[in-house]
């Protein structure tokens, strides 16, 4: 067993613009994050994430990316983010910084050189095209929604773009691009930073020639990852950035690799892999595809066992179930009203044992939930608004929109962090930059540091639990049960060593035949406090609730 840190380690997501606000701006920054490390440190954290932090129009909350080496004004000067990588090695951690290589700003003095004119040297570098028929080179659909072109007057042709407008692709196919990227990237290794996490990489290839999709339902734009995501050729474009970049250096990476399956998953990661470890996101789309639906313990089981498996003895997970792109998972798969304590810390039980290195994001932990903006106003995702404007268009009605807009939206998990019962939640002196949840009354890291049955200690225990044992970092997944419709149960072995991990993720009670007795077992985790169980290999489970064993 080859010891690796990124493996053994946990890491915590900072989505910077609402951690915590120090000037009293409204909006969180760099010196907020700095007095909030010691929090991450004394919850067992080893590594974070900032989400970007670059100078940037904020069309798409930083990741529009306009000057790759400097820093958000708001968020504070090259100087701060100096004294926070400082900082943070000081406690012993680790930071990861974001790399969005996919697209720029449209503000990015690359792209108004190459808008500029057709003969422009860095007209390649983006992706320009005739229009056809006096419309869109071709019928692909945003990922924000509306097409994926946009029309420049001046020059008379469109640029790609895959999210939003103001966020034009980068030309990978361009040699100097790629080069300059990589300046970039190093530039940024060689001031000491540990590691990357790598937006949208499994979009920078384009199918080639950019052609139509089917288009059966005669739709206007069509849905368009088939073309763009994890396309033929990628590979060489990732190898190629690796060996020119990370490669030479001793940090972790972990790839944002939306559309790659278990099955090629080695191409990604592990020996023949170019990242550490991939956020895969086949689980997270489980909760896509209808804002009502009850989670699907099944399909859930399905997936993260393929991923479990499919990595096995080569290839790293990255474990995860929120993330700034998704809604609160106590407020979708969980029950963030009568079984909040206990449904958030089921859900985490379930994930954060697996094999693989867990990470959480800020507010997870205290289990933050959905937020019900009041008006669309509220809103601020560039994607909701998107949303919002399509469906109006297309005949939904306000409500029914809200509605949608009120389970789904990436915005739920973007209202800042809930420190305490103050008035706006101890997040900022001024009016915050987006509305604080009020059930920060409730749910604040200060309370819950005061309660020792609160979902805080709870994942601190979590997190002792995964350093003090090499078997949940090491050990070979095992799923149990696996037909069982609310128990997500499995084990992990190493050696003679075997951990027993049981979660009900349903609302209601579940009674499971376990393969072993349990009583040979220690309970070193639990969120209920007694038990009833008729046997110790019948197990009656409480709505959502979880239990770990350790069998030595
Ligand atoms: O997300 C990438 C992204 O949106 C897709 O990989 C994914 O297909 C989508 O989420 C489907 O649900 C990253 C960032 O995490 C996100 O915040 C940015 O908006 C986006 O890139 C553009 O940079
Ligand atoms: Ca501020």
């Amino acid at each position: 067993m080859e010891r690796v840190w990124w493996k053994e380690a946990v890491g915590y997501q900072v989505y910077p613009r609402s951690f915590q606000d120090s000037n009293g701006d409204g909006i969180g920054d760099l010196q907020g994050m700095i007095s909030r490390l010691d929090y991450l440190k004394d919850l067992g954290i080893d590594f974070i994430w900032i989400c970007p932090m670059y100078k940037s129009p904020k069309d798409d909350n930083g990741y529009d990316i306009s000057d790759y080496q400097d820093i958000l004004e708001e968020f504070g000067t090259m100087e701060d983010f100096d004294e926070l990588l400082r900082e943070v090695h000081k406690r012993g951690m680790k930071l990861i910084i974001d790399l969005v290589l996919n697209h720029t700003s449209d503000e990015h003095p690359w792209f108004l050189e190459s808008r500029s004119s057709i003969e422009s040297p860095k007209r390649d570098w983006y992706i320009w095209r005739d229009p056809k028929n006096g419309e869109e080179p071709n019928n692909w659909e945003s990922i924000f929604g509306g097409s994926a072109w946009e029309y420049d007057e001046e020059t008379g042709q469109y640029y790609m773009h895959l999210f939003s407008r103001k966020q034009p692709d980068l030309n990978w196919e361009n040699e100097e691009v790629r080069e300059v990227l990589y300046d970039t990237v190093n530039w940024w290794l060689d001031k000491g930073i540990d590691g990357f996490r790598i937006d949208a990489i499994s979009h920078i290839k384009k199918r080639s020639g950019l052609p139509d999709l089917p288009n059966p339902k005669k739709e206007k734009y069509v849905s368009s990852f088939d073309m763009h995501m994890n396309q033929e050729g990628i590979h060489e474009f990732l190898q190629e950035f690796k060996d020119k970049t990370y490669g030479n250096y001793d940090v972790m990476t972990v790839g944002e690799a939306n559309g790659v399956s278990a099955d090629e998953a080695h191409l990604w990661v592990g020996e023949e892999g170019k990242m550490d470890m991939v956020f895969q996101f086949e689980h997270l789309d489980l909760w896509d595809q209808d804002a009502d639906q009850k989670l699907d313990v099944l399909a859930l089981k399905d997936a993260l066992t393929r991923w479990q498996k499919g990595l096995e003895g080569d290839g790293w997970n990255a474990l995860f179930i929120e993330n700034h792109d998704k809604a609160r998972s106590v407020s979708t798969w969980g029950n963030d009203g009568k079984y909040w304590r206990e449904s958030a810390t089921s859900l985490g039980t379930m994930y954060f044992f697996m094999q693989g290195t867990p990470f959480i994001y800020q507010g997870q932990e205290i289990g933050m939930t959905n937020f019900k903006f009041p008006s669309i106003e509220d809103f601020d995702d560039v994607a909701a608004k998107n949303t919002y404007q399509n469906m109006i268009e297309e005949g939904y009605t306000h409500n029914e929109v809200m509605d949608v807009l009120w389970s789904t939206s990436r915005d739920n998990s973007r209202t800042p962090m809930q420190w305490s019962q103050d008035k706006n939640a101890g997040f900022t002196s001024a009016t915050p930059w987006m509305k604080v949840n009020p059930n920060h009354d409730t749910i604040n890291v200060e309370s819950q540091q005061h309660e020792q049955n609160s979902i805080l200690h709870y994942y601190k225990t979590m997190i002792q639990l995964k350093k003090q044992y090499d078997l949940f970092t090491y050990g070979t997944y095992d799923l149990v049960n696996a037909d069982d419709e609310k128990v997500y149960a499995y084990t992990r072995t190493l050696g003679r060593k075997k951990a027993f991990v049981i979660a009900n993720l349903t609302e209601s009670e579940a009674e499971f035949q376990s393969p072993m007795s349990v009583s040979h077992g220690s309970l070193v985790l639990s969120n209920y406090n007694g038990d009833q169980d008729p046997s110790d290999t019948e197990l009656k489970l409480y709505p959502y609730e979880a239990r770990v064993y350790i069998f030595s």
